[in-house]
């Protein structure tokens, strides 16, 4: 299987998250990448490749331009004015206050901001550009024939919205490739979203459209990040509706019951007859987790890639998260092995 890396993710290395009132070192960090690269090399996955520059043309298709320009600039702005920690919003366009753009960049970033746990460095915008560009090249290479690739991206995506950053994500690097797709000719795409935490963003920048389908698998929002969105009465909206499928789990949920969603997510997917399926590929489901709360095992992760594979469609993985750092290669890299192994390229 074809991999699509860029070194640039490096660039992107945040001090501290606030997590249980404390301020905790960032568990979304460079060493992540790096071990998931070791692995796909030491395993001899197959060719690593990096990105192709598409531009931010299909990154407009998907996030509006007063987002991407504000994204861009803040750090330099931020510079300007003499900061140089990172930058963090403490205040938010909640309920009861308006929807309305301030001119100051502390408003700015609380209005483009769901959450603390994205802060923007010196090289924040050029990683999550390049994560993009790695999606991208991933699936060109599908578009292009190949029936799978994996696009190594850091940082992730899954819970960033149109115009609206947090959850670690900046730029959704999953919706930016589905609709590439969709622009390359592609009539229907399906989105599997397996990390641990409900895909928010994927979610609504989809929500009232039948041309992707979302289904996730992740920890009941009732009681778990991202809180305010992923429910199962979530069915999509107008034209969208009947195409997007939630399935929360409780904490403490082993392969059986996570195989149990994924056979129900397989089933709404293989229904809709996709085109393509972009499997947004989070290994935060592993028993060791720091942050999150399923019990898989490594070798579930084997079982996961067959099943995925067992669908027989042109199959795009997108990284997502995973913060056993140690183990993060290997959970990963079993998915795409299983996928392999029922599905050689
Ligand atoms: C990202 B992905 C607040 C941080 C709370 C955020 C978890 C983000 C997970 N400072 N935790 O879905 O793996
Ligand atoms: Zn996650």
């Amino acid at each position: 299987m074809l991999t699509i890396y860029s070194d640039d993710h490096h660039l992107h290395h945040g001090k501290c998250e606030l997590i249980d009132g404390q301020l905790m070192p960032c568990f979304e960090k460079p060493q992540r990448a790096d071990h998931i690269l070791q692995r796909v090399q030491n395993q001899n996955l197959g060719e690593v490749r990096g990105p192709e520059d598409f531009g931010r043309e299909p990154l407009l298709r998907i996030h509006t331009r007063e987002y991407l320009d504000f994204f861009e600039g803040a750090w330099s702005r931020w510079a300007a004015q003499g900061g140089t920690s990172d930058l963090m919003p403490y205040t938010f366009a909640a309920r009861n206050l308006r929807q309305k753009l301030p001119n100051h960049l502390h408003g700015e970033l609380g209005y483009y901001s769901f959450d603390g746990g994205a802060p923007i460095t010196a090289g924040t915008w050029q990683a999550a550009y390049s994560a993009a560009q790695v999606a991208l090249t991933a699936q060109r290479e599908i578009s292009n024939g190949s029936h799978t690739a994996f696009a190594l991206c850091r940082p992730p995506g899954h819970h960033a919205a149109g115009d609206v950053m947090g959850g670690y994500c900046y730029l959704n690097n999953a919706a930016i490739a589905a609709q590439a797709f969709l622009d390359q000719g592609s009539k229907r795409v399906a989105i599997l979203d397996v990390d641990y935490h409900h895909g928010n963003g994927t979610q609504s920048i989809f929500y009232n459209r039948k041309d992707v389908l979302f289904t996730s698998i992740h920890g009941d929002p009732a009681a778990e990040f991202p809180f305010f969105l992923g429910y199962a009465d979530e069915p999509g909206e107008g034209e969208g509706e009947g195409y997007n499928f939630n399935y929360p789990l409780p904490a403490g949920s082993g392969w059986s019951e996570w195989s149990a969603a994924l056979e129900q997510a397989c089933a709404e997917i293989s229904r809709y007859d996709a085109d393509v399926i972009i499997v947004s590929l989070g290994v935060d489901t592993f028993k060791e987790d720091p942050i999150s709360q399923f019990k898989l095992d490594s070798p579930d992760y084997l079982k996961m890639g067959e099943r995925i594979a067992a669908l027989g469609k042109p199959t795009l993985f997108v990284m997502e998260g995973g913060y056993a750092v140690e183990e993060i290669g290997i959970n990963a890299v079993n998915v795409l092995k299983g996928f392999e192994t029922v599905c050689r390229p």
